[in-house]
Order: C-alpha cells, then structure tokens, then sequence
C-alpha cells in the first residue's frame, strides 16, 4: 500500500518541490492550499505534478479546514511547509505573520495529536531563527530572531521539540537555510534580481533597486532542501536538523554573478533604494550541515555558480518566449 502524505503550503516553492520528490517515490500525495479569489498552482504545473496529487482546500488558521484535511488524506506523514514567509512584509503584517506562521505551527500539531499522534511530523523551521547570532550557525547555536517573521518562526520550533518529547510524537524540524530555484517567489532577492537581469536583456527594464547589498546568505537549491525533509522522517526518532551549502556569498555577489551570465556588469544597472532596506537586518547567516550529513546522509548538489545559472536561464527563456509561457497559463486556469 502507498504511504500517504499530506503537505500544506503546496502551491508554495518548497511545496511544489517536495510534491514531486514524494510523486516520485511512490506517495499518494494530498496537497492543502489556501483558497485564493485567483487559481494560484502555477508552480505545480511548471514542475507538472498537479495531475499527480490530490488538492484539499486548508488555511492555517482555520483548525476546523486542518483537521478536515487529515480526515480527508489519513496520512502517514505530514509535512507542514505553509507559511506567511517573507521576512520582509513580516514587519508590516506581524500579527498575521504570528497567526500563521507562528499559532498555526501549534493548530496543526494539535491537529496531528487528536487525529493521529503516529502520524510523522515535519516543521519547517529557519536560519533566520539565528538572527543576530554570529556564523557559523549549528543545531547548538544561539537564536537570536531579527524579525516578527524570524521570531514566529521560533515559536513554531520550539513547541514542535515541545510534542516531540511531551507526547512522545515523531515531530522533526528542519533548520533549513535560504533555497531558491526558477520557481521562488519574485518578492525575494534571488529571484528578484535574475527576474530584473532578464527584464534588462531583454529591454524591458533599465535597473534593479535592491536595499543592503552586503547582506551575506548560505543559497542552496530547494529540489535539493526537499531531500533533507523527506529524510527526516524516515528515522526512527524526530529531530532537529540544519540544512545548508556551508558556503555564504553577498547580495553583490550574486548580482555580480547573475548579470555576468548574460554579458552585463551589475554596477551599470544596480540602485540601492532605502525602501528595500528592513528595520532589522540579518547581516550574515552560514549553515553547519554537518549532522543532516552524518546522520541522514543528505548533501547539496547543486552548487551557488549553478543555482545562479538556472535561475537566470530560466527567466530569459520566460521572456524569450512569451507566447509559450502565457499559452502555458491559459492551459492551466
Ligand atoms: P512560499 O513559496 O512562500 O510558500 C508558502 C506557502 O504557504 C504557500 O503555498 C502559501 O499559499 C502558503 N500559505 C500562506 N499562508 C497560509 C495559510 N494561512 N494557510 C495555508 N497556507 C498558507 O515558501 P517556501 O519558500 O516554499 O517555504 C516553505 C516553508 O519553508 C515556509 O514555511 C518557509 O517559511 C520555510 N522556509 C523557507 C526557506 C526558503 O529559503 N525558501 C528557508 C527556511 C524555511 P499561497 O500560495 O496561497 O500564498
Ligand atoms: O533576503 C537582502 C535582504 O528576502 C535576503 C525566506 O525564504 O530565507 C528567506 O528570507 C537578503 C536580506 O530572504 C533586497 O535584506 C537586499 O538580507 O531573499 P530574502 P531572507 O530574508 O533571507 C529564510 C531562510 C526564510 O526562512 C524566509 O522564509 O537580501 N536584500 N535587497 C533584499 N531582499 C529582498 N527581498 N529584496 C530586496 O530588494
């Protein structure tokens, strides 16, 4: 019989990722989104697995739409993956940012509880727990949260340790690091600036404005991060795990790479614009994968010069066919 999992925040980048991974291994997969005014499973259709899963309509916020969505898929596994998460509109939406991010963290656990407390865990939780802690940044290191969004998120883990050795629950949480790909959404810098660098090659825009360029980040790729995830729930006891490259680059760094890749030099094109600047910024954030190694056997496999590659590549195939791509929407509305 088919193992069954049900991932909330599908129609997000990790969520489209990890439907995939499981599609693949065999999973019958249930896929809770939020309902929107306007379809949102785009991502689901670039990496074609919408055909392949099942969608139950849940919000985080709504524990009554949560346990319905546990009855409908009665999974082995869940793998809670919504959540409000920019850092960035987590200043100016905080108490939402707390409701769904941080409270909802405990309305799916309680969920799980009352359902089913065999059922295995997944929390995705977040470098940016580490905030202001100085790299490199292990399972042991300080957290020090930097942002509504940060410090919601560090309520999510610590009551997800707190079942986990409370109600004996096999609950795990992923420190995961930052994990783009072509399908991150455009509000973040990764995709913001190879989005920006195509719009520019292709004459659609003249400039990027970016806020604090000196920003450093651990980028890996999120089909790798959802590897870790699945991982983590095939040992025999829930856990705590960082997931990252072990290699931190700039903002600078990745525009400067990021424009090179189709012949320009980002300082003809790049404004720093105070409106992009947060009120609390995370200087520098650098994982220490070493136990996810050792213990699960996960290691990234995409490299940072790769993941700048594809990114890019990806949007200036978006704008160089045009008709493909909004052909490609219409089909799936
Ligand atoms: P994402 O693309 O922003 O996806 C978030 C998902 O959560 C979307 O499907 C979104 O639905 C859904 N969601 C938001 N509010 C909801 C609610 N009230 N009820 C139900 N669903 C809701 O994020 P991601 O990059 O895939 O990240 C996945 C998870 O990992 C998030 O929890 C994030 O905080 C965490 N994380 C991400 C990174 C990273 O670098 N990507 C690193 C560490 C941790 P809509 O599509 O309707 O908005
Ligand atoms: O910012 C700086 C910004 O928004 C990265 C989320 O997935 O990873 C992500 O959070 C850095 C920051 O990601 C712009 O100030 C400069 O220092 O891409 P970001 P994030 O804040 O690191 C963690 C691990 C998560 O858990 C989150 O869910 O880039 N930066 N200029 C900018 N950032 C943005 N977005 N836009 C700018 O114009």
């Amino acid at each position: 019989m088919a193992k069954r999992a049900l991932i909330t925040g599908v129609t997000g980048q990790d969520g489209a990722y990890l439907a995939k991974l499981l599609v693949e291994k065999g999973y019958k997969v249930y896929g809770g989104y939020r309902r929107t005014s306007t379809r949102n499973f785009w991502r689901l259709h670039y990496l074609d697995v919408k055909k392949d899963i099942e969608l139950i309509p849940m919000d985080l916020i709504d524990q009554t739409s949560i346990l319905m969505a546990l009855r409908k898929s009665d999974p082995h596994e869940v793998y809670n993956l919504a959540a409000q998460s920019f850092v960035g509109a987590s200043f100016d939406e905080a108490i939402s940012t707390g409701e769904i991010s941080g409270l909802g963290v405990t309305r799916m656990l309680d969920s799980v509880r009352f359902y089913n407390p065999s059922i295995r865990f997944y929390q995705a939780s977040t470098s940016e727990m580490y905030g202001a802690t100085p790299p490199p940044h292990n399972e042991d290191s300080m957290f020090r949260p930097q942002s509504p969004y940060a410090a919601a998120k560090l309520y999510g883990h610590w009551v997800t340790g707190n079942y986990r050795t409370g109600y004996k629950m096999h609950a795990s949480s992923g420190i995961l690091f930052n994990h783009e790909s072509p399908i991150r959404g455009v509000d973040f810098v990764t995709k913001k600036i190879t989005d920006t660098v195509a719009r520019i090659k292709m004459g659609y825009s003249k400039e990027l404005n970016l806020g604090n360029l000196d920003a450093h980040r651990d980028w890996g790729f999120a089909g790798d991060y959802v590897e870790a995830m699945w991982l983590m729930l095939q040992q025999s006891q829930g856990d705590d795990y960082v997931v990252a490259t072990g290699e931190c680059h700039s903002v600078r760094e990745f525009c400067e790479a990021a424009f090179s890749r189709v012949g320009l030099n980002y300082r003809d094109y790049v404004k720093v614009k105070d409106e992009f600047k947060r009120p609390l910024e995370v200087p520098s954030l650098l994982g220490d994968a070493t136990k996810a190694r050792e213990k699960l056997g996960w290691k990234p496999k995409v490299t940072f010069g790769e993941l700048v590659q594809m990114m890019v590549d990806a949007d200036m195939e978006k704008y160089q066919n045009p008709t493909k791509h909004s052909e490609q929407f219409l089909k799936h509305m």
